[in-house]
């Protein structure tokens, strides 16, 4: 930032805005000017007395007779003097000039050569005048905007460097090409002045002009030359020559450029972003403006110097605006983390700390906590959960306490097991004794319990179920083992269910709407456990994939399937019949040959079987995806993409598989006759898909209006509850024959 400061100075871009802030800056110092510096003015009263003009060289000689007769320091002109006048008159003038005692100026006028010569000129005075005098420049420099506001210590004209007369009649040596700024404090109405023939005519009183400056110009409105300035409006230019000398005779002003307030403006920069809270900052953002501001006064008033202060002012506004936006985000995420009623941090902060290190989570439930609340109203129960805390903290070691449920409170356990043992009959026996509450003593039921690692939800779990069974505490880590436990057992069973045949294959039936017929069906394993009843597949499915069983399960409801549809073909009932591979069996190579040989060992037709696989198969790994699927649609099974849209595949893609059928995934159907969205994702699928020359199964259908909808945009096969629930080979018989017969 500090380096935008100083390239935006240094370009100019704050200028203007700088200009704007040195006016009051300067006004606020106004003071009048010092004295020692004189102006006799060729004003109006002068021209009214000298008529002709210009005026006769005599009238200046005589001016520095008097003046000399005063007793002045010095005497310079702000006249031009580069043209010949009479004879007689330049040479009376010359030897005045030549015996005065003051120190005598002449100006130069740097003028441009000419419209095509860029080279500036030296407008020299007559040589018998220059003779007897310094030669100074007059160049005036006005700002882009057009007001004067800097004054050259020298200038370069026609190749030899001049003092400007500033510099001159101060006596400062300068830098040519070093503009100083003028001090526009000094008020120029202070400047004493003296009509230019008062002075020749003697009028005035010598005693006040010992030992002084005096600088001749014209102020007469008449002659021109007159500048605007940005404190002062228009000045003639004489006037503005001797604010110029006044404001060196207090030594030389330099433009000190914005780094050293920027380099100031980066410390408060930090002060102000370390500030604890907005007011602070606020504050200290205002302190730090305050203190800039001074800086930039003390470096004028005492060393001359004139910085740029406006980037150092943006850098501490945009500091400032930086620390209110900290603060906001620090007050969102204070809020977010902490519970809105007690202040204590709640769940979220609890979750923030997950890199802390815990062995234990303990979880402190409150026992039958919304009757507290009832009964002692939402403050005294917000009372009530601080004073918990704090007891809690005292026998907890000192671990911060989170609200993690409106009843629930937890903390972290760094400490071995019997350590957390005596903590928790510590912390049972605390709050054993009642707490007081606005003046009623409340007894409070709780329970503990005990997480693995930061286990919240288990802790708080285990701390609902020590109070149901009225324990002190609990651990979760036993419940864990026990499910663990039923899991593995499960699996073990798995294997024996398959020979002993508690599992069974029900058929989906998909109704063909072209005809209303049951045309096909899909196999749907259940396990009818002695114990635990009904399984569904997602209990056992993907458990059997990772403990590689689901190659064996799948055989025996491919096998089951193929028995069941051969009884029916013998009873005259022809379907096909479709069955699920798991995405980890497409790729196997065990399960190809295995269903290749069953197959080939039985007198189904391969056409009256399907393989529904699900789209994330494909995805998973394209090419081998293609290469298994290739191999059953050789075996003369067909293909068919279940749970479509779920995943990412898109139509395109899928032509490069060997599919003969796409499922729409019931998410999308349930709904379709209502939700537009829906019903656009089906219309437009199934006429993709007819381009591909697939046909399209509907999952999930429910209701008669869906139905509908379905065969408005020409959706090949229905399947839902409302067509049939997965049922057993005789019923699916039964309703498939009644279908027939009602269709024919
Ligand atoms: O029947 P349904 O209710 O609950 O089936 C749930 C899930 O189990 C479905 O995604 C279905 O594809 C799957 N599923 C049902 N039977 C089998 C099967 O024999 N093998 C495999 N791999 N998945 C099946
Ligand atoms: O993923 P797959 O298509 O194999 O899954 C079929 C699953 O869809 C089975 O769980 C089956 O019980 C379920 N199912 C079939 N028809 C309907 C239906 O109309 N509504 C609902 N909610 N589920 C259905
Ligand atoms: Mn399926």
């Amino acid at each position: 930032m500090a380096l935008l400061g100083v390239t935006a100075s240094a370009t100019g871009a704050t200028d203007e805005i700088e200009n704007a802030f040195r006016a009051p800056f300067f006004a606020a110092q106004s003071h009048p000017a010092s004295g020692q510096l004189h102006i006799v003015e060729m004003d109006a009263a002068s021209l009214a007395k000298i008529k002709r003009w210009p005026w006769s060289r005599d009238h200046y000689a005589r001016v520095v007779d008097r003046l000399n007769a005063a007793g002045v320091r010095s005497i310079t002109f702000d006249v031009d003097f580069s043209s010949p006048s009479e004879p007689v008159a330049d040479s009376r003038l010359a030897a005045s000039l030549a015996k005065s005692r003051a120190v005598i100026t002449l100006p130069t006028f740097g003028q441009v050569a000419g419209s095509s010569d860029m080279r500036t000129l030296d407008a020299l005075p007559i040589a018998v005048l220059r003779k007897h005098a310094v030669i100074a420049s007059v160049a005036v420099l006005p700002d882009r905007d057009g007001l004067v506001r800097r004054m050259p210590l020298g200038t370069m004209t026609d190749g030899v460097p001049r003092p400007s007369l500033a510099a001159q009649i101060a006596g400062r040596g300068g830098t040519v090409g070093h503009p100083f700024p003028i001090d526009s404090a000094i008020e120029p109405e202070s400047i004493p002045r003296h009509s230019f023939v008062a002075i020749e005519n003697g009028n005035f009183d010598p005693s006040r002009l010992v030992g002084k400056d005096v600088l001749i110009g014209a102020t007469a409105i008449e002659m021109g030359d007159r500048y605007a300035t940005s404190r002062h409006g228009v000045l003639p230019g004489v006037v503005i020559q001797a604010m110029a000398a006044e404001t060196l005779y207090s030594g030389t002003p330099v433009e000190a450029g914005s780094a050293f307030l920027l380099l100031a403006a980066t410390l408060l920069t930090i002060w102000i972003l370390l500030a604890a809270s907005r007011k602070t900052g606020l504050v200290r953002g205002a302190a730090s403006l305050f203190l800039l501001a001074m800086l930039h006064w003390l470096g004028w008033s005492a060393a001359r110097m004139l910085f740029d202060i406006v980037p150092a002012f943006a850098m501490i506004l945009g500091a400032t605006m930086i620390m209110l936006v900290q603060q906001f985000q620090a007050d969102q995420r204070h809020r977010r983390m902490h519970d809105t009623r007690t202040g204590l941090p709640n769940r979220f902060a609890f979750d923030s700390r997950m890199g802390d290190p815990a062995i234990f989570t303990i979880a402190a439930t409150i026992g039958g906590y919304e009757r507290l609340e009832t009964v002692l109203g939402d403050t005294k129960a917000d009372q009530l959960i601080c004073r918990i805390t704090e007891r809690l903290t005292m026998g907890n070691g000192g671990e911060s306490v989170f609200r993690v449920e409106d009843r629930a409170l937890a903390w972290i356990f760094n400490g071995e097991q019997d350590e957390l043992k005596s903590t928790l009959s510590g912390l049972a026996a605390l709050m054993r004794s009642p707490l007081e509450i606005g003046g009623r003593m409340v007894d409070v039921q709780m329970g503990f319990g005990i997480g693995q690692g930061r286990a919240l939800s288990e802790a708080v779990h285990a701390a609902s179920q020590a109070l149901q069974k009225g324990e002190p505490w609990s651990y979760h880590v036993a419940a864990e083992e026990a499910a663990l436990e039923r899991e593995i057992s499960l699996m073990g069973e798995l294997d024996a269910a398959i020979a002993d045949n508690q599992l069974e294959v029900l058929y989906q039936p998909k109704l063909a709407l072209a005809d209303d017929r049951i045309t096909s069906v899909e196999a749907l394993v259940r396990w009818n456990h002695p114990e635990r009843g009904f399984l569904r597949p997602d209990l056992f499915i993907p458990m059997a994939e990772e403990t590689d069983r689901i190659n064996s399960l799948t055989l025996f409801v491919l096998q089951r399937t193929i028995d069941d549809n051969l009884s029916w073909r013998a009873k005259g009932l022809q379907v096909r019949s479709a069955v699920n591979i798991s995405a980890r069996l497409v790729v196997s190579a065990a399960f190809l040959s295995a269903a290749e040989a069953m197959l080939s060992r039985s007198t189904i037709p391969p056409e009256n079987l399907i393989f529904e696989v699900t789209e994330s198969a494909a995805i998973a790994d394209p090419k081998a995806a293609a290469a298994a699927l290739t191999r059953f649609r050789d075996m003369g099974v067909s293909i068919s993409m279940d749970d479509y849209g779920t995943g990412q595949a898109s139509l395109t893609y899928l032509k490069n598989l060997p599919l003969s059928e796409l499922k729409i995934d019931r998410s999308f159907v349930q709904f379709a006759h209502r939700d537009s969205g829906d019903a656009m994702l089906v219309r437009s699928t199934v006429g993709l898909a007819h381009e591909l020359g697939l046909s399209v199964v509907a999952e999930g259908v429910e209701d008669e209006e869906c139905l509908e909808f379905l065969r408005t945009v020409g959706c090949d096969y229905a399947q839902g509850y409302l067509i049939g629930k997965p049922m057993p080979a005789e019923a699916l018989f039964a309703l498939a024959r009644e279908a027939r017969r009602a269709a024919a």
